[in-house]
This record gives structure tokens, sequence and C-alpha cells, in this order.
């Protein structure tokens, strides 16, 4: 039996890691996610009863859980999706950040070095580390120019992950992802956040009643958008080869905030139009001329990333990944999900 601890259980690469590995009967699976008051598991309650799956507490701010599970379980595989991932967020509460997103790493991986040396180890890093970019598409050698707290503390994991490979022999990858999203997505990012108000105003014409628009920030803002479940592949495989080598995973294609707009309104046959300019810019519905989303400056970042665009090909020809999903599917599946409509993928 191989045993994977995966840290994040509760989020959406986690919970999809997990239902991915259990697939296979010689897996077990240890979830690791901290304490909070009030449980948000919904990503995991169909595992409750699995027999080859396990609830463990540990905290990535806190070393002692760490090396406590890797004291107790030693496994075969360390994965770690844990973090604080809302970009948004790291300018409000960098320290966080860099705890979490960084300090963690550097913990687990002394804990590794220290109590489990045999486990191989997956760091989730992220195409925030590439920023502002210097050329397109980016492949693994971009350099690292980040633009928020969040992406400094991805780039500072990485540099750790590498410096234990070197220096401790330890299996040790960061696979630098590209965006991926899902009917798992959080509804802050801004997926999730689109096609849960086209569900939401879908409704209000549907019972004709009045809605207010959704409200968005940069809507020009690019990136390369994939499917979550088509990424915890490409992750295992990373993670299963003869050396430890960092990829990237992504779609090799890009699309602007605006793009999702008014594809995951034509989902549902609303068919809208962009009218204006900067702040007063919206999208405005051409029969009844409502307005289905306006801008507000409250989700502009200090700094943005403007345009991230991946290049997978030596995940594609090395590993042998590739991802399933199309963008328009992708924006389907997620739309009809929040409908609660019925999807064949
Ligand atoms: P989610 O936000 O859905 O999940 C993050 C998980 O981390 C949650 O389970 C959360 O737990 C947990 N967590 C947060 N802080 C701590 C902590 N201090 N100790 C233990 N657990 C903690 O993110 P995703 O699943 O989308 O992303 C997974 C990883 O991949 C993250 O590291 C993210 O930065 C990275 N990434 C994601 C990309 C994407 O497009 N999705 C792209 C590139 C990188 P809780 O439920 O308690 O909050
Ligand atoms: P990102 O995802 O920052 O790329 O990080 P997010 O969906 O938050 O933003 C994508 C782009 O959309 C613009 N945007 C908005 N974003 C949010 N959240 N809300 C809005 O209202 C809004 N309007 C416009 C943003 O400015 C940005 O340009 C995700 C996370 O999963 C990270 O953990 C991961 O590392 C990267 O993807 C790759």
């Amino acid at each position: 039996m191989k045993t994977i601890i995966i840290t994040g259980i509760t989020g959406q690469d986690g919970s999809h890691m997990a239902d991915f590995l259990l697939k296979d009967p010689n897996n077990f699976v240890y979830g690791a996610h901290r304490h909070l008051s009030v449980e948000n598991h919904d990503n995991i309650k169909h595992l409750k009863d699995h027999p080859r799956f396990q609830k463990i507490e540990l905290d990535l701010t806190d070393v002692e859980s760490i090396n406590n599970a890797l004291k107790q379980y030693r496994p075969n595989y360390f994965i770690n999706f844990a973090a604080n991932s809302f970009v948004g967020n790291s300018w409000k509460m960098p320290i966080n950040h860099m705890q979490t997103n960084c300090m963690g790493v550097l913990s687990c991986l002394e804990a590794i070095k220290n109590f489990s040396s045999h486990t191989r180890f997956y760091n989730a890093g992220s195409s925030e580390q590439f920023g502002d970019v210097i050329y397109s598409p980016q492949d693994i050698n971009h350099p690292f120019r980040p633009r928020s707290p969040y992406g400094a503390a991805k780039c500072a994991a990485h540099h750790l992950v590498k410096v234990y490979r070197d220096s401790y022999n330890i299996y040790a990858v960061q696979g630098v992802l590209f965006n991926h999203e899902g009917v798992r997505r959080g509804e802050d990012f801004v997926t999730r956040k689109i096609t849960k108000n086209v569900a939401r105003i879908y409704n209000a014409f549907i019972l004709r009643e009045p809605f207010l628009p959704m409200e968005l920030g940069n809507l020009d803002a690019k990136r390369d958008w994939s499917d979550a479940e088509d990424f915890v592949r490409g992750v295992w495989l990373m993670l299963n080869q003869d050396s430890p080598k960092d990829y990237v995973l992504s779609a090799n294609e890009t699309h602007s905030v605006r793009e999702f707009v008014e594809l995951s309104f034509k989902e549902v046959q609303i068919d809208g139009e962009w009218s204006g300019d900067g702040i007063k810019e919206m999208f405005i519905d051409k029969r009844t001329k409502q307005k289905l989303v306006i801008i507000n400056p409250t989700f502009y970042r200090p700094a943005e990333v403007d345009l991230l665009w991946g290049d997978s090909t030596p995940a594609r020809e090395e590993l042998g990944w590739s991802p399933k999903t199309s963008f328009p599917k992708l924006v389907e599946k997620m739309v009809a999900s929040d409908l609660g409509w019925p999807y064949n993928s």
C-alpha cells in the first residue's frame, strides 16, 4: 500500500487529488486539514466513510503538527496543496502569506529531511511566480518576477524546494501551475464568482425578479485557465519520475476575464454587450437593457499580473500529460454546476 499525505484537503486541488488517488486500491490517503471552529469539509464529505481515507490535523504554521505527521506516518508521498491561495488577499495579509506559503513549506522540507527522507514531496507552485512577464508563452525557464506578496512567497518556496533537493538528495518538486478551476473553486476567485453570479442573474430572469449586477475589477487581465481535475493527474506524474524535475502545467492558451464573462452569459442564452470605459464600463443585456456587470474598483489590485499564458510542452512530451477539458467546456461545466443542471463531460 502506498501512503500519501495531502495537505489542503478541504480545498479544490487537495480534494480532487484525493478522489484521483483513491481510484487506485493500492493507495491510502491521509487528508490533512487545520482545525477550524466551524468545519468546512464539504469538498471531502463524500470520503467520510472511505476505508482508505483518514483525516489528520496539520497546520502549516505549526511546526510540531508537521513533524508529528512525518514521524508518525512516514508516508511515501507528501503533497502540499495547503496555502493562503487568494492573491488579492496577500496585500492585506502579507505576513500570513509568507508564513503559510513559504515558511510552511520550509517546515515540511525540514520534517522530511529529519524524519522521513524517503518521502517524495510536491509543493504547489504558481504562474504568479512569473508575474510581470517578459515573454509569452511562459515556460519553466521564465524568470521569477512576482507582483504580489503571494507570488513572492511562492518564489521563495520554489528556491527552497530546489535547495533541499540538491543538498539532501530528497525527491522534492514544485510544479508551476497556471490557473485551474472547477466546481469546487472558492467563490472569491474570478471564474467561480462569475459563474455563481450568472446563475443568480439567470434565476432572477426566469422568475422575473429584480437583481443587482455582478461587480468585478480588472476585465482585461488574461489568464491561462484549465480544469483542476486535469491538473492533479499532472502533479502525480511529476511525483513518479525516475528523478525529480519541476514542470509547468497549463492549457497553453490565454483568455481575458471579459471573455469569461461573455461565455458564461452565453451558456444561459443571455446576450450582453459592453458599453462605457474604465470604471464606468458595464455589460448590459441587449434585450432588456438591464445591467449585468459593473466595475467596482475595490476589486482592482495594487499591482496586477496582466497576462499569463503557459507553455507546458515539456510536461506533455516528457510526462505524457495533457489537459482534457477545453476552455469553453470548463465554462459550461461551472455554469451548469452553479445552476444545478446536469453536465456530461
Ligand atoms: P484552495 O484555496 O481551494 O485550498 C487551499 C487549502 O489550504 C485549503 O484546504 C485551506 O484550508 C488550506 N490551508 C490554508 N492555510 C492553511 C494552514 N495554515 N494550514 C493548513 N492548511 C491550510 O486552493 P487550491 O486548491 O486552488 O490550490 C491548491 C494549491 O495550489 C495552493 O497552494 C495554491 O496556492 C496553489 N495554486 C493554485 C492554483 C489554482 O489555479 N487553483 C494555481 C497555482 C497554484 P481551509 O479550508 O481550512 O481554509
Ligand atoms: P489569480 O486568480 O489571482 O490569477 O490567482 P483570481 O481568480 O483571483 O484573479 C484572476 C484575475 O481576475 C481579475 N479580476 C478579479 N479577481 C477576483 N478574484 N475578483 C474579481 O472581482 C475580479 N475582477 C477581475 C484579477 O485582478 C486577476 O487578474 C489564482 C489562485 O488560484 C492562485 O492561488 C494561483 O497561484 C494563481 O491563480 C495561478
